[in-house]
């Protein structure tokens, strides 16, 4: 027993001491929390750094490092990135497609001005550098079923505008000071345990919140408004696959990543199949016209084919999942 021991400890020891430290901003956001579980899970609770401009919850407390980090502060991420020997930057701070078009000046100063603090940082210290970008970053000029990886990218929202910006710098960078840029374009991400932060896929995780509580769900978008989606739990698992590739392999340094594509009424649909009591209602805002210059269709073949990336969760099991998750909470 004794030596199974020892090995055990030298293995976890081994992997903790060749381990990157991992900076994470804006991660008490939708995707922050569950990647930083993950990569503390796989590289130990030392390994990864949480930072946001809000104050943190005791459960994100009790679970290892959290700091106070403003991207919009040179000064003060770059003496957490001496301070704190980071390795790895997660970039995750920005304003969402709809929340971006409600304040295009802060969407501007964060999504632009803060991206290029950890782009300057990034080449300076030599950091891996992952930025998300999305489906955001095409427009109603774009190919939209399906849409390659390589394409016409013209944008209208601030969000998609700011994302192409950082697509186009860190492939710069990478090409020209040979930064280890990588992202990957999300389509709608839909999560249980944390709540999307003002994008124009949110209602594909209200629904489920909606149909537990009330049975009664306000859709603003129209019932056939086809867009990409994807759970959680496989958009995490894509980011920590990409970030191990390694470099010969990728021929792009942004690759599309999709699960699913579907509208409202086929998500609602599904779930009625387990609430058959569910109601929506259609009442189209303004998202609506965001929604119709993105893409149907994501053709996500690149990633498939140049590192193997695969989904788990199609429409089915997804609604299984989200509703095994959030149906003791509602009760
Ligand atoms: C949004 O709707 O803005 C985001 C996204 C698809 O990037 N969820």
């Amino acid at each position: 027993t004794n030596s199974v021991a020892t090995t055990t400890t030298t293995a976890t020891t081994t992997a903790a001491a060749n381990a990157p430290k991992i900076l994470i901003t804006g991660s008490l956001g939708q995707l922050g929390k569950g990647l930083g579980r993950l990569y503390r899970k796989k590289y130990g609770q030392e390994s990864v750094i949480m930072s946001d401009i809000l104050k943190p919850s005791k459960e994100i407390l009790n679970e290892g490092r959290y700091i106070y980090a403003d991207v919009l502060d040179f000064k003060n991420l770059q003496e957490i990135v001496v301070n704190c020997e980071v390795d790895w930057l997660i970039h995750f701070s920005a304003l969402l497609s709809a929340i971006g078009e409600n304040n295009i000046s802060l969407a501007v100063r964060l999504n632009i001005e803060g991206f290029h603090n950890v782009l300057e940082l990034s080449k300076q210290y030599k950091l891996k550098l992952f930025v998300p970008s999305t489906i955001g970053a095409f427009g109603p000029t774009s190919p939209r079923n399906p849409t390659p990886d390589l394409t016409i990218q013209r944008p209208r929202t601030i969000y998609g505008v700011s994302k192409v910006h950082a697509e186009l710098m860190g492939e710069y960078f990478h090409q020209k000071f040979g930064l280890d840029f990588r992202s990957l374009r999300f389509p709608g991400v839909i999560s249980a345990d944390t709540a999307p932060g003002g994008g124009t896929t949110d209602y594909a995780c209200q629904i489920f919140h909606d149909a537990l509580k009330t049975g009664h769900h306000v859709c603003f978008l129209k019932k056939d408004t086809k867009l990409p989606m994807i759970y959680v739990d496989d958009c995490l698992r894509s980011i920590e696959e990409f970030l191990t590739v390694p470099d010969e392999k990728l021929k792009l340094r942004t690759y599309n990543i999709n699960a699913m594509s579907f509208t409202p009424e086929d998500l609602a649909e599904k779930i009625k199949k387990y609430i058959p009591e569910l109601r929506v209602t259609y009442k189209p805002d303004n998202r609506q016209d965001i929604a119709d210059s993105w893409p149907m269709e994501f053709d996500d073949s690149g990633a498939r084919k140049d590192w193997g990336w695969k989904h788990h969760y199609d429409l089915e099991e997804l609604v299984k999942v989200m509703l095994k998750y959030l149906a003791p909470i509602y009760g």
